[in-house]
């Protein structure tokens, strides 16, 4: 599905963009099970085990931020995690034994879907070694315009950067302080059907969606079979094979040096990054209050 080449950037850069990685049946399928499940968020009032909200999100007027872990909440989402052409890609890119770590969709709807400050993944979920991505499935066309992925090229070779504020994890690196230009990042962006894979290293964000189409993103975590999450081990044995894509699994980690921080101790706001990140001192994208009013302050 790829050729070496793009492989080879995706190793200098830290990125790819790969086109036509499902088909447009895949994806309208997809796209049916999320407007059911976003129809559900109706009555909710506050965030739960599934469901992520926009501050602006009322019980009659639900605003999704985010389906947590969906390949746990409809079994097309864990399907669609190891099609052929996912396994093709990840094989040239962490190799052939391949297990799901995580997932979430990211609905950053028209008009007010919050934007994500700059963080590294790694920084919240350090492994063995770092032959770890995220697969960026685009529901909907990734444009300039409405919110895509930005990536700082090549920062996956470089430090793991501070993710706390006020002494605990804030998931997002601090722009007072990072010595990062994010006028270079790579705004990346596709039709619907294709996908981003960025490495669990590299820096990136992305801004508010004030434009009026959706931009709905699917992001799956992937991971060497062979990488151990340092933070614990807390699933039970059988959930956690079942995550294999490919290959084969091992009670032998790769141990690789690379640059560790652990995020510990936890947010003071739990159970999203985009509640993660009201921990910041200052942030880096700006955010329109008056589409996003805060529920408290409405209150
Ligand atoms: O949806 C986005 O633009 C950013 C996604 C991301 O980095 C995350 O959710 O961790």
């Amino acid at each position: 599905m790829i050729s070496n080449d793009e492989a080879k950037f995706y190793h200098e850069n830290g990125y790819l963009v790969v086109e036509d990685v499902y088909s447009q049946e895949e994806i309208s399928a997809m796209r049916s099970v999320l407007g059911e499940l976003i129809e559900k968020a109706r009555g909710l009032d506050d965030h739960d085990t599934v469901y992520d909200l926009e501050p602006s999100h009322t019980p009659e007027n639900p605003r999704v931020r985010r389906i947590k872990e969906p390949y746990k909440v409809h079994p097309i989402f864990r399907e669609m995690a190891q099609t052929p052409n996912i396994v093709s890609i990840l094989t040239k890119l962490i190799g052939p034994d391949q297990r799901l770590h995580g997932g979430k969709i990211n609905i950053k709807a028209a008009e007010y879907g919050s934007p994500v400050e700059w963080h590294q993944d790694w920084a919240f979920y350090p492994h063995t070694n770092d032959d770890v991505l995220a697969i960026g499935v685009m529901l909907d066309d990734m444009t300039e315009e409405n919110g895509p992925l930005l990536i700082m090229p090549g920062s996956h070779k470089g430090p793991t950067y501070d993710h706390h504020s006020n002494g605990f994890f804030a998931g997002a690196i601090d722009p007072d302080t990072c010595p990062l230009d994010f006028s270079k990042a790579a705004r990346v962006t596709g039709k619907t059907g294709a996908c981003s894979f960025h490495h669990v290293r590299a820096v990136h964000g992305s801004e508010q969606n004030l434009s009026g189409k959706d931009r709905v993103l699917l992001l799956y975590q992937a991971a060497a079979a062979d990488a151990w999450d340092l933070r614990r081990f807390d699933e039970p044995w059988d959930e956690y094979e079942s995550r294999m894509i490919a290959g084969v699994s091992t009670l032998e980690p790769r141990v690789v040096d690379t640059p560790i921080r652990l995020p510990y101790p936890p947010a003071k706001f739990d159970g999203s990054i985009y509640e993660n990140q009201r921990g910041m001192k200052s942030r880096y994208f700006a955010f329109d209050d008056n589409r996003t009013h805060d529920k408290e302050d409405a209150d």
